[in-house]
């Protein structure tokens, strides 16, 4: 956690890897209507979730983490 967001960094073997990685991202992201901030430099994704609503994390970015961390493990 760092001011205030829950944080981590994500690496892969290339530039390919981590767009596909993002965009299976984006659609669960999408389907819980909840959506990461990112940053992205080729192979490395570094994903930030806070809950603008209340400025804070929330159990909907606990969820969403959950959900990133199968899909960068599957
Ligand atoms: N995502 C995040 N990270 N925080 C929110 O508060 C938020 C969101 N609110 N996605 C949602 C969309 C809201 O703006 C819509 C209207 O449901």
């Amino acid at each position: 956690i760092v001011n205030g967001k829950l944080i981590k960094e994500f690496i892969f073997k290339d530039f390919n890897s981590a767009i596909g990685f993002i965009v299976r991202v984006a659609l669960e992201a999408e389907k819980l209507d909840h959506h990461p901030e990112w940053f992205n430099v080729y192979n490395k994704v570094r994903i930030e979730l806070i809950t603008h609503d209340i400025n804070g994390i929330s159990n909907l970015d606990i969820l969403l983490a959950k959900k990133i961390e199968e899909k960068y493990e599957s």
